[in-house]
């Protein structure tokens, strides 16, 4: 309860900061996006890290302001980049599973671009594979409205989540993001190798983008290339950067 109180007070002091991770192509190098990671910023404790706090936001119903929050602070923070010089990437915003089971989901992400001077939408939606088969009809409703403004949407954590291969295919998404677990073990676990090569096969055939997120060593990049994954993500490239390093960032690579 009091962690309750508090990041109820986060929310109103404007504690919560995004960290954005770079997103890089994988034949060229060149960094295609940037996926917006929350932060607490403490002002007692430090930067807390999401694990702590968005569970208890999901318990709470925070989640839905500050995961409308998170879409305008990302819309907010590019437009300051820009003035800045800077022409960012578009930016991947994670949703819980408990915003897209709201009837008015699609009108929040609506009015959140809206606030940002109606312009052209340059932000992208990361959901979690597992939260995507409850609810499956409701969800293709709300995903087809929300490609409709414009937003690409990647399924996260793919291969962990139990997809049906049929409803795949019905899923109006763009990218599959390979789960962390098989990048950190392909390079020593023929299985996850396997595994990766097949849902970068997967995908392609769908016609949709492949993203491996937890790239940390220049073996799996390597592997990576090899199999034709569109973009690549993780420490080997850049770990996620506080907003005031991300220009800098973005003019030394763009
Ligand atoms: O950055 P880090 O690896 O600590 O993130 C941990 C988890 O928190 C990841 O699963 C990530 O998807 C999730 N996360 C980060 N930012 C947000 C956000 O703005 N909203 C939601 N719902 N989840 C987020
Ligand atoms: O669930 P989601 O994919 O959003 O989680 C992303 C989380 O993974 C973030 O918390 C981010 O800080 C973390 N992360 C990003 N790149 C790497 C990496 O190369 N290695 C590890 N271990 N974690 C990473
Ligand atoms: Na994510
Ligand atoms: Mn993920």
């Amino acid at each position: 309860l009091i962690l309750e109180n508090r990041l109820r007070q986060a929310l109103e002091r404007d504690e919560f900061v995004l960290y954005y991770q770079p997103k890089t192509n994988g034949a060229s190098g060149r960094v295609t996006g940037l996926e917006a990671l929350i932060r607490w910023n403490d002002p007692e404790g430090g930067v807390v890290q999401p694990g702590v706090f968005i569970p208890i936001l999901e318990e709470t119903g925070m989640i839905l302001e500050v995961g409308a929050w998170a879409i305008r602070k990302a819309l907010a923070d590019m437009q300051k980049w820009r003035i800045e010089g800077i022409d960012p990437p578009r930016v991947a915003v994670n949703v819980s599973a408990i915003q897209l089971q709201q009837k008015d989901f699609v009108d929040s992400v609506r009015l959140a671009i809206k606030a940002c001077n109606g312009e052209a939408p340059s932000v992208d939606l990361e959901i979690t594979e597992s939260m995507l088969m409850t609810d499956l009809d409701d969800n293709i409703l709300r995903l087809s409205e929300i490609r409709g403004l414009g937003l690409d949407i990647a399924i996260d954590d793919f291969g962990t989540g139990y997809s049906s291969l049929g409803y795949l295919s019905k899923l109006p998404v763009n990218a599959l993001k390979i789960d962390k677990s098989f990048i950190d073990t392909m390079a020593a676990t023929p299985e996850s190798m396997t595994i990766v090569s097949t849902i970068i096969s997967l995908a392609h055939s769908l016609g949709l983008k492949v993203i491996a997120e937890g790239v940390e060593k220049e073996e799996q990049a390597k592997f990576l290339r090899l199999f034709r994954c569109n973009e690549l993500q993780g420490y080997l490239i850049s770990q996620p950067l506080p907003p005031d390093e991300v220009v800098g960032y973005l003019r030394d690579s763009l």
